[in-house]
Parts: structure tokens; C-alpha cells; sequence
């Protein structure tokens, strides 16, 4: 790299160090999103495939980034506790439309998230961060959930689906839905009651599953495993293959959080179980 009298430039780049010992939130969302779901022809309030989009975009993301231990996803927006995430997700958001959407529903522009990180000193910031969104989830998805119904069944106006429920708590909302339209609010799909939360679970080694008692090890087997099923069918019946498929176990990884295999969940991150259950999550 030669020096040139433009290298000045390079002193604009200040560090941008973060706090260390604290847990990092990415905060992931669709700009414009109102119209990008318009343009798009997104069911409202909720297009499930769109939602499914988005969680598989998650999804890359902890596949891309093993430090990312905990995602959790509503509307247009997805929240990590990790460094750099947008870029990740948007072009996975992307390369994974086409698997997603109807094949009418062609991308009409190139969609942008934006993100932002916060930095949180305690476990209890990190929860209290996750429960203030599963609270904002329910509360806009029964807002819109009521919206939509009186303005797709009811046929008022959105300024009067708006009217109608200004000054209205859960309670009355819940009446609404089930009154006029019959629509059970808890039997809605928890996708979009309580967003999504994506996180891994341990994968239990091959050789450990359906496979109990231990076989009996031979005196020179002693550090290998038979498998149950051969891996060829042909090897198994075929007497050239001869003696017994042997396998070496697996070396045993611990899991940790951030290994396994990475699942999508509704629960109920209001509650601690969801911490409790999986405590090495903030370990
Ligand atoms: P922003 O984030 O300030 O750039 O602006 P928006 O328009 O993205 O606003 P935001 O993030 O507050 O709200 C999310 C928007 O995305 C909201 O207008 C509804 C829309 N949206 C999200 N998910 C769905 C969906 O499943 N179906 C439909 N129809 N719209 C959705
Ligand atoms: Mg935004
Ligand atoms: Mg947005
Ligand atoms: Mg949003």
C-alpha cells in the first residue's frame, strides 16, 4: 500500500470499539415496510409466508454467525444479540424470497433493513429487552388483527376501524373479534401472536439415538461403534462386505448455545421460562 497524499482519509476512521463484558442486541428492521408489504401484496395483518421469510433470514444469520445465541422476530423487524447482522439478513431475505413466495409475487425493489445495536450491562436487560418486544407483538398484533377484521369483514373504512377502537383496551378488542366475528384471538397461529424466536438445540450424536443398551464391545473393538443400520444396504446383506459397518463415534462436542441445530419457536417470551429452560443462553 503505497502512501499517497490521500491517505489522509483514512484518519475519518475512528474506532468504534464496544463496551466490553456487556451483551450486544441487533435490532433488525424494514425500512418502509408499510409500502414494501403493499407492493408486495402481503396478507394483512399477517402473511404468513412473508413472516416465514424473515425467519429464515433469522435463521442465516446464526447459520453465518455462531455468536448470535437468541433472534426473535415480529412485522417487519428481527432483534440479535450479536455485531454485524443487516447485511447477512437482507441479502438471505433476498436469495430465499423466491422459496418463500408465491411465484406471482415477483420482488418489485430492492428491500432494505436497517439495524441498530444496543449494548445491555445485566441478564436483566437482555430479558426485560426480549419481553418488551413479545409485549409490543401482542399489542400490535391484536390491534391489527381487530383493524383488519372490522375493515376486510366489516367493511368500515380504515378511519373507521380506527375510530372504533380508539380508546378500546385487550379486553374489548377480544369481544370484538369474538362478537362480531367470531374469531377465537388465543386460537390465532402463535407465529403471529407471539413473533418468532429462533434459537439451537442440541443435536444428540447419531450413534447415541435409538440405540440402547450399549452394544457389547470385543476385546479389539473396544474404541468403536456399531452402527444399528449400515450406511450402504448392500454392504449390509452382502457377504464380499463381509464383517460387521463400524463407525467411530463422534467426538463429543458440548453444547453450548452455539452449536446444534437452529429451530424456530412461538412461546411466550413475557415468561422466564424460556431463560430458565435454557441456561447457558446467557451464560
Ligand atoms: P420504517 O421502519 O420507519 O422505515 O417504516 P415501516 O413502514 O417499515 O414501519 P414499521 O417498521 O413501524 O412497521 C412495519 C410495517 O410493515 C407495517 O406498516 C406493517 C408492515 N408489515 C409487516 N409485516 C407485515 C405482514 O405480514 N403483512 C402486511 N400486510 N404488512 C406487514
Ligand atoms: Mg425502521
Ligand atoms: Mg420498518
Ligand atoms: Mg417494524
Amino acid at each position: 500500500m503505497a502512501n499517497s497524499r490521500f491517505q489522509y482519509v483514512r484518519s475519518f476512521e475512528l474506532a468504534d470499539n464496544l463496551l466490553p463484558s456487556t451483551y450486544l442486541v441487533v435490532r433488525v428492521d424494514g425500512k418502509g415496510f408499510h409500502r414494501f408489504a403493499d407492493a408486495h401484496g402481503f396478507a394483512k395483518p399477517n402473511d404468513k409466508t412473508a413472516l416465514d421469510l424473515m425467519d429464515r433470514a433469522a435463521k442465516r444469520v446464526m447459520e453465518e454467525v455462531p455468536d448470535v445465541v437468541v433472534g426473535f422476530g415480529e412485522s417487519d423487524e428481527y432483534s440479535k444479540i450479536v455485531t454485524l447482522i443487516v447485511s447477512c439478513f437482507t441479502s438471505a431475505y433476498v436469495f430465499y424470497w423466491t422459496q418463500y413466495m408465491p411465484k406471482d409475487r415477483i420482488l418489485q425493489y430492492p428491500p432494505i433493513f436497517d439495524g441498530r445495536i444496543v449494548q445491555y450491562p445485566s441478564e436483566k436487560e437482555v430479558k426485560d429487552y426480549f419481553k418488551w418486544r413479545a409485549v409490543d407483538t401482542h399489542i400490535n398484533n391484536l390491534y391489527n388483527t381487530t383493524f383488519w377484521a372490522l375493515v376486510l369483514q366489516g367493511g368500515q373504512t380504515t378511519t373507521q376501524a380506527n375510530e372504533t377502537l380508539s380508546g378500546t383496551v385487550s379486553g374489548d378488542k377480544n369481544e370484538i373479534l369474538f362478537s362480531q366475528f367470531g374469531i377465537n384471538y388465543s386460537s390465532l397461529p402463535e407465529q403471529f401472536r407471539r413473533g418468532s424466536t429462533v434459537v439451537r438445540k442440541e443435536v444428540l450424536p447419531e450413534n447415541t439415538i435409538n440405540q440402547s443398551p450399549m452394544p457389547e464391545q470385543s476385546e479389539n473393538d473396544s474404541s468403536e461403534l456399531v452402527t444399528p443400520h449400515a450406511e450402504d444396504p448392500r454392504k449390509a446383506s452382502n457377504p464380499l462386505f463381509g464383517h460387521k459397518q463400524k463407525k467411530k463415534p463422534r467426538p463429543v462436542v458440548p453444547f453450548d448455545g452455539t452449536n446444534g441445530e437452529i429451530v424456530v419457536l412461538h412461546v411466550d417470551m413475557v415468561k422466564d421460562d424460556f431463560w430458565n429452560e435454557r441456561p447457558w443462553l446467557l451464560r
